[in-house]
């Protein structure tokens, strides 16, 4: 038997179906906005997490995309932070990916302090620089002993500022200018540099260089160690050996533990030698050791001159260094006095013009 079928023909039985279908899907689709509009508007996906940059990123922050308006912004969320903010930058890796090892270090060309300047573009005005896309980590102050040494001073600059800031570090150079015609002393002026230096920025190690010793590899990195540091190890003069084991002379570097437990150095050497033979006899008393680079990395290059007038060798030099035990803890920073006379801001270094007394005053 056949199965009673609805009346019409077959394509009127096709439309009813249609009809009923649309009906259907239409009374679906009503309901389920309703539903909707109850709990509030449909969301659109939120934008994903922007990722904090790497830590030595390319790319400096400042120039990163900034948040533009066309993107859908997140809702403020309460107390939560800001996945947009940029991060600050991490710290710089160790050994810096910039430096490049020995290097070729003359002196017959004369250099021109505007072209200096010109090809250091980031050393900021006093000589002060720091890395823009990382932190780094030491903030160290380069204090030069000075008076009249300009063409020496000129190849310091040329030389220095390029590794340094290969070296990634923040830094600023200060040259401590003797004024007047009084005996040159070396260890005063330095004395003079790290108190300068402290009271314009929080510098936490401190390099002492002589004007004329330029560094042959960059990997002698101009930093602080946990024990104080003697980086010209391997000066040409010399033949590239230390000239003694006990020498602590042309540059070395402290921290500001280390140079204040030893009470700085002495202010009494007038004239030359024998000041860097106190500062060693001070350290080893204070207990502590230098640390030094290999004879490779730490040679350096020394620029010929002649004795610099009123720097004569000090007849009292080898009677004080027999008594630095005693002397240390009475002549040092804290018996440190001497007048600032003016501080000059040029494009590549801070030079600081200083009366410091005279042998009797
Ligand atoms: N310095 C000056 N001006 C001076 C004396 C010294 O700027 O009149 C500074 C300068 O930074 C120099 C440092 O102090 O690099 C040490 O000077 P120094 O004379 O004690 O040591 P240097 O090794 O000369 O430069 C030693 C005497 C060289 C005699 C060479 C004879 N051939
Ligand atoms: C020693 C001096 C040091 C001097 C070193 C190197 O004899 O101050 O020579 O001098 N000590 C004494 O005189 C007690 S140099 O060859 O660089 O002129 O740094």
């Amino acid at each position: 038997m056949r199965e009673p079928s609805l009346p019409g023909t077959s394509l009127q039985r096709a439309c009813r179906l249609l009809v009923a279908f649309c009906a259907l899907h239409l009374s679906a689709t009503l309901l389920y906005y309703l539903a909707g509009s109850a709990l509030g508007p449909p969301r659109s996906p939120e934008p994903p997490p922007r990722r904090p940059p790497p830590a030595n990123a390319s790319q400096p922050l400042s120039r990163q995309t900034p948040p533009t308006d066309a993107r859908p912004r997140p809702r403020p969320q309460p107390a939560s932070p800001s996945p947009a903010l940029p991060l600050p930058p991490g710290p710089c890796p160790e050994p810096s990916p910039l430096l490049v090892g020995a290097l070729r270090v003359e002196f017959s060309q004369p250099v021109n302090l505007e072209e200096v300047a010109r090809i250091n573009p980031e050393v900021k005005d006093g000589g002060r620089f720091a890395p823009k896309d990382c932190k780094a980590l030491q903030k160290v102050a380069i204090i030069i002993p000075f008076r009249n040494r300009e063409e020496h001073l000129k190849y310091w600059l040329y030389y220095l500022h390029p590794i340094l800031q290969r070296q990634q570090l923040d830094y600023g150079v200060y040259v401590i200018n003797q004024d007047g015609e009084e005996e040159f002393n070396r260890a005063k002026l330095l004395n003079i540099g790290f108190t300068e230096a402290l009271k314009e920025y929080d510098y936490d190690c401190f390099v002492f260089s002589d004007v004329d010793l330029i560094p042959m590899d960059d990997r002698n990195t101009y930093k602080c160690y946990s024990q104080p540091r003697h980086l010209s190890v391997s000066m040409d003069k010399f033949g590239f050996r230390l000239p003694y084991n006990q020498y602590f002379g042309g540059v070395s570097a402290l921290s500001k533990e280390q140079f204040t437990k030893i009470n700085g150095f002495p202010n009494n050497y007038w004239g030359w030698g024998g000041e860097d033979d106190d500062i060693y006899n001070r350290l080893v008393f204070k207990g502590m050791g230098i640390s030094r680079p290999d004879a490779v990395i730490g040679k350096c290059r020394m620029i010929r001159h002649s004795r610099d007038r009123k720097n004569e060798p000090n007849p009292e030099r080898f009677d004080r260094i027999a008594h630095t035990r005693e002397t240390m803890g009475s002549d040092g920073l804290n018996s440190l006095s001497y007048k600032v006379l003016r501080t000059d801001k040029y494009p590549l270094y801070t030079k600081i013009t200083v009366d410091i007394g005279s042998p009797n005053s």
